[in-house]
């Protein structure tokens, strides 16, 4: 049998994930699980370069989980693995702080949002989250990292740096690519549909999250900005209703001609409520089987130990590798 490329992704336990995070990624790593050897982790050491209230990092790591597996990740049929658990993360990013320069991180798209946002905590974390990132995907040997589009920066970055290892040292680490999904890659907030739907976004109505009921999703959605010229159709200058139509269009499978067509003569509060139930339909389910799987933390701390296994074998084995190559001495046992 031809052997399957291996896919790696994350999601920070920063919050509750959004709509966002589930049409941009998670979404598309069920399709994947098939095709490829997948691993899935949950990036807490990546959620502290901003600050976190312990308990809540605690909670939201076992939420994440719950979430994966409801949206469908089987962690029998992929690893699933919370990132501290498996210490080569942080021993590799020592090894690729030494080659990574300043400037490389600090023209970072991310890095200069979020040092503008938390402008009393820009510490050193915050700066070298994407050789954390880099880390994460070359232990593996991975080819395909899906993600949404704001993350390619940082992709770039990992292969920089797999490029930058090899030829300083021999052949080591694989290239990896990104997958970025024809839909959904980038929806945006609905109350500023100019800015990215994120978890962290101080106003809650900006962002649907995957814990919302639906009184909360129809009314969010009938309160989205948009515009007031009436027609439903996407365009450059009335981004708010061509966020709705990607948001529609990615939930249902349709295009968005299609949905231009479907609500061709109809009236934007219609149009949002019809939006608003197609995602309250989704997300109902999820969030129900949620609820169910977090009630048994067992469970989950089953899944988390099996997960950390099985990505450890594969992690320690690249960093030895990567200890031999740059000259350390290695441990007797
Ligand atoms: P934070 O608000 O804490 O920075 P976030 O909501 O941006 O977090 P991440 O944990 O950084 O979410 O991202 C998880 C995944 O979701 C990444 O693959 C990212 O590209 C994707 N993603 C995040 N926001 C969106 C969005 N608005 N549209 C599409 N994909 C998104
Ligand atoms: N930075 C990512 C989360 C993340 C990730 C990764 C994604 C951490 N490590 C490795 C892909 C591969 C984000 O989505 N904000």
């Amino acid at each position: 049998m031809e052997e399957k490329k291996t896919l790696f992704s994350a999601v920070q336990p920063s919050g509750v994930m959004t709509l966002g995070n589930y049409l941009g990624a998670i979404k598309n790593w069920k399709s994947m699980i098939d095709d490829y050897d997948c691993i899935y982790s949950i990036a807490d050491l990546h959620t502290l370069t901003v600050k976190q209230v312990p308990a809540d990092l605690r909670a939201h790591t076992y939420e994440l989980a719950a979430l994966y597996i409801a949206c469908g990740l089987d962690p029998e049929k992929c690893v699933l693995f919370v990132q501290s658990h498996v210490p080569a993360h942080a021993e590799l990013t020592w090894i690729l702080n030494t080659m990574t320069y300043p400037g490389e991180l600090q023209r970072m798209t991310q890095f200069k949002d979020k040092s503008l946002k938390h402008a009393d905590n820009v510490n050193m974390g915050l700066m070298d989250y994407p050789v954390l990132m880099a880390a994460d995907i070359l232990l593996y040997n991975t080819e395909v990292v899906p993600v949404g589009i704001d993350q390619k920066q940082h992709l770039e970055i990992a292969r920089d740096l797999a490029v930058r290892f090899n030829n300083r040292y021999s052949e080591t680490f694989k290239v990896p690519e990104p997958y970025i999904g024809k839909v959904g890659a980038k929806i945006m907030s609905l109350q500023d549909p100019t800015k990215k739907m994120s978890k962290s976004d101080e106003n809650a109505n900006a962002f649907i999250s995957l814990d919302d009921d639906r009184d909360a999703i129809i009314r969010k959605f009938r309160r989205a900005v948009t515009d007031s010229d009436g027609r439903i159709i996407a365009a450059e200058d009335k981004p708010g209703i061509t966020n709705l139509l990607s948001i529609y269009g990615a939930v249902t499978g349709k295009t968005i001609a299609e949905a231009e067509k479907e609500f061709e003569g109809k009236g934007y509060g219609d149009f949002k409520s019809a939006v608003g139930e197609t995602v309250a339909d989704l997300i109902g389910p999820i969030r129900e089987e949620k609820d169910r799987i977090l009630k048994d933390k067992e469970f989950l701390d089953g899944v988390f130990r099996s997960g950390a296994e099985k990505a450890e074998r594969i992690a320690n084995k690249t960093l030895a590798k990567v200890y031999r190559k740059v000259g350390l001495v290695q441990r007797m046992r």
